[in-house]
């Protein structure tokens, strides 16, 4: 190879991983979290975990493969051999067997950023089988979590509050997070609270803001949630403070649902290219 077509250390970009599924349609998942990562300048890659086929035929449910832990351990052998990684985020794991390889090889090394976005519920999966994952994922995963971002309902669920409805509630929700876990949190209250804005809450044991943006739309947007959260994952990699990171990802969501994508699916889908075209956030 000639040094013209060499990237030199220099230049060369933060990598960043997701542990992640993928969303056949391509709106959320490993998919949007690749997305993000180029869109913002890192080196993404990806160790995938289960394969997620919306069915058109039954509401759109989930259709849920589980890849063999085996050969996530694998993956994730592979690219832990060849990168010196410090960033990862976690997205859909999706059953206990998962989470026990996924979590021997997180504890096996040193991170810096460790981004959890706790996907507690795939639709249409098996009731059961989804409250042992969430277990599993409490007791597993998050006490490794450097950050973490719940939505509504995974506020709930991690703060063991029975509702949440107003912006004081998502803050209390996002103290006894970060009680329990240790880790930064950014509770998001998306389309589910009352008002005009989509309001974040972000808490790091110190510093409480509340994040605001005009809301685009009253319908959830599929893939704000893994985008936020890879958003976020990329600016830390790059070396952003985790406030800073929260704030342009927050910009960098509000711009994707913008520029959502529809299809024949009964939701739109967040585009993470365009980003800087469309008018001043
Ligand atoms: O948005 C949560 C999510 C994460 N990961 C995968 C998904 C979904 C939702 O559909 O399919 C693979």
């Amino acid at each position: 190879m000639s040094a013209n077509t060499t990237t030199s250390a220099a230049s060369a970009p933060a990598v960043t991983l997701t542990i992640a599924g993928s969303e056949a349609t391509g709106g959320a998942g490993a998919q949007a979290d690749l997305k993000t990562f180029q869109e913002l300048g890192v080196y993404g890659i990806t160790a995938l975990t289960c394969i997620v086929s919306f069915d058109p035929k039954d509401s759109w449910n989930h259709r849920f493969v589980p890849v063999d832990p085996q050969v996530i351990t694998d993956q994730l052998e592979a690219i832990l051999t060849a990168y010196d990684l410090d960033t990862v985020k976690i997205g859909m794991l999706g059953t206990p067997a998962t989470i026990d390889v996924v979590a021997k090889a997180l504890q096996d090394h040193d991170w810096k950023n460790l981004v959890l976005d706790p996907v507690l519920i795939c639709k249409g999966q098996e009731p059961g089988a989804a409250l042992d994952t969430d277990k599993a994922l409490k007791a597993q995963i998050l006490p490794l979590a450097t950050f973490v971002t719940p939505n509504h309902f995974e506020s709930m669920s991690l703060s063991g509050m029975d509702s949440i409805e107003t912006v004081e509630d998502l803050k209390e929700a996002a103290r006894r997070i970060h009680e329990a876990s240790g880790a930064v949190v950014l509770a998001k209250g998306g389309v589910r609270l009352e008002g005009d804005d989509a309001v974040d809450v972000f808490y790091d044991g110190e510093t409480m803001e509340v994040l605001r943006a005009p809301k685009v739309g009253d319908v959830a947007v599929s893939g704000a949630g893994c985008t936020l959260a890879a958003a976020i994952t990329a600016e830390l990699g790059k070396g952003a403070t985790p406030l800073e990171a929260a704030k342009t990802a927050k910009a960098f969501v509000t711009e994707g649902i913008r520029n959502r994508v529809s299809s024949n699916a009964p939701f739109d889908a967040l585009w993470q290219g365009n980003a800087g075209q469309g008018p001043a956030l």
